[in-house]
Order: structure tokens, then sequence, then C-alpha cells
């Protein structure tokens, strides 16, 4: 400790840079710190060793906007570099507004610019752009949700304008042995139930494993309903929901349970329940 703050009283330092919110400085004799207040925004390589003295959050529960820097706010929140158990780093957007925030995001589909017609090796791995349309992957999903009790939102705008919102108590995404199998239950918002206790039990998503045109876990035996609904989802027989479709057939089920919403833009986050 004498030693850093030697090497900070002198200002010796050699290099310095941020990843998302996390600035580091490394001074003279190679001891790193972090810092808040980098000169330089040099990229630097975070080690396995550096990791562990990083101020880095396993989720966004607690984040502040003040606590996110300035050019990666946007919308209603910002990148946040987590590091999660088993994963590593990974860049997310945090949702620090809505509903009391600390949402991560995991989906966001608003448009054409990123194909959501996916093999299964994507939907685990992630893919898309952060600060437009985006899938953060099954593999950090499920090992965010592995421990502790977990709640999801999904915001929703209809192609009319009109603002929906359906939001499950208890989630959860089981590990790549059980095919990402999805746990959603305890419904409230002010849409309908697409996800949990649909009228049509074949319609609900809640207790199914995930399906991609190249993997079929779903119940229905004879089509493939990635294929067929143009995205990986937890399908059922198939489903009334596909928010990962292409945009001209995004929808959610309506409230009389007699069609279906045509939806243009969502946004599916979660956080852990306190
Ligand atoms: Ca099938």
């Amino acid at each position: 400790m004498e030693l850093i703050a030697f090497w900070i009283l002198t200002g010796l330092v050699v290099s310095c840079g941020c990843i998302g919110n996390v600035c580091v400085k490394r001074f003279v004799g190679g001891k790193w710190i972090s810092a808040g207040n980098c000169l330089n925004k040099d990229p630097v390589v975070v080690t396995n060793r550096l990791r562990d003295k990083l101020p880095l959050f396993t989720s966004c529960n607690g984040v502040r906007l003040s606590r996110i820097k300035p050019e990666f706010r946007f919308r209603n929140g910002g990148e946040l570099t987590l590091n999660i158990s088993r994963v590593g780093l990974k860049n997310v957007i945090c949702d620090v507004s809505t509903d009391g925030g600390n949402w991560t995001i995991f989906q966001r589909r608003s448009g054409s610019r990123v194909s959501f017609y996916r093999v299964w090796a994507d939907y685990v791995r992630g893919f898309g752009d952060l600060r437009g349309d985006v899938w953060l992957g099954l593999n950090v999903l499920h090992h965010m949700t592995r421990n502790g009790r977990w709640e999801l939102r999904i915001d929703m705008i209809a192609r009319n304008g009109t603002r929906f919102y359906a939001k499950y108590s208890n989630f959860k995404v089981g590990s790549s042995a059980s095919k990402y199998r999805l746990t959603v239950t305890g419904y409230s918002g002010n849409v309908t139930d697409s996800m949990w206790r649909t009228r049509n039990t074949n319609g609900h998503s809640n207790g199914m494993a995930f399906t991609t045109r190249d993997r079929d876990n779903d119940l229905d035996g004879s089509r493939n309903c990635a294929a067929l609904m143009d995205g990986g989802w937890w399908y059922n027989f198939c489903g009334y929901t596909n928010l990962n479709t292409i945009p001209e057939k995004m929808q959610w089920l309506d409230a009389g349970f007699l069609g279906t919403i045509p939806i243009r833009y969502s946004e599916m986050k979660f956080r852990q329940k306190i």
C-alpha cells in the first residue's frame, strides 16, 4: 500500500485506460489500481489478476446514472461492464429509470438492421449492437439467473404507438443441458400474460426449451417453430408471442386473447429481487 501511495503522490502513471465504466491506471513497477479519472482513454487489457481488483458490478442492481460515464449514457440507461461469474467481463446496457431501475437489458428489437434469424451458437453467445438491436446471449442469462431470485420486464410499443409492459415476478434461464429452459411466472402488467398462463396451454413459454432454426426443441412434432416464425424463442406449439422475429411479424397476445398486437419495439430486461 505504501508503494502505491508513493506512486500516486509522485504521479508516475505509465498507462491508463477505460473499459466501459471501468478505468485503471498502471504505475511504474507494474502496479495496477482502479481509477475514476484517467486522463487518457487508451484501451487496456484486463487480466484475470487485475479483474479481482476492479470495482466491477455483477448486475445492474444498484447502478445509478451518475455511476455511468457520460459517453455511455443513452436513452434510459447506459453501458456498463459486468463481471459475471463463470462468464467473465461482459458489456451490458442498464435501464436505470424504468420501474425503479436496476434492469439489465437482454433483448432490444426495433428494426431490421440486425437479423434475429440466427443459429443456436449465435443465440447462446449473443449478437447485435448494445446501442441498437441486441440479444445478450443465453449463456449470460443462465449464469446471471442461476442463483438468487430474478424478475423479468418486457416493455413494448405497439405499431399504433401504444405502450405496454408485461412483468413476471419469477424469471430464470436453465443451463445448456436443459436447452436454456425458461422459468417465467407471476404475471402483472397492462397487456396480457402471453408467456405463462395463456388460454391455450399450447401457447405459453414457461417451462419451454429454447429453439432456433438449427435446433428444434419445441413441442410441434412436424415443424421447427423458429424456422416458421423467423427467430429463436422459447417456443411451445408454437405460441402467440414472438419478439425475435422479423420486425413485420413481431407480436404479443392481445388483451382479449382473441388475436395479437403488432409490436414495433420491444425491450426485455431482468433484475435481481432484493
Ligand atoms: Ca418442432
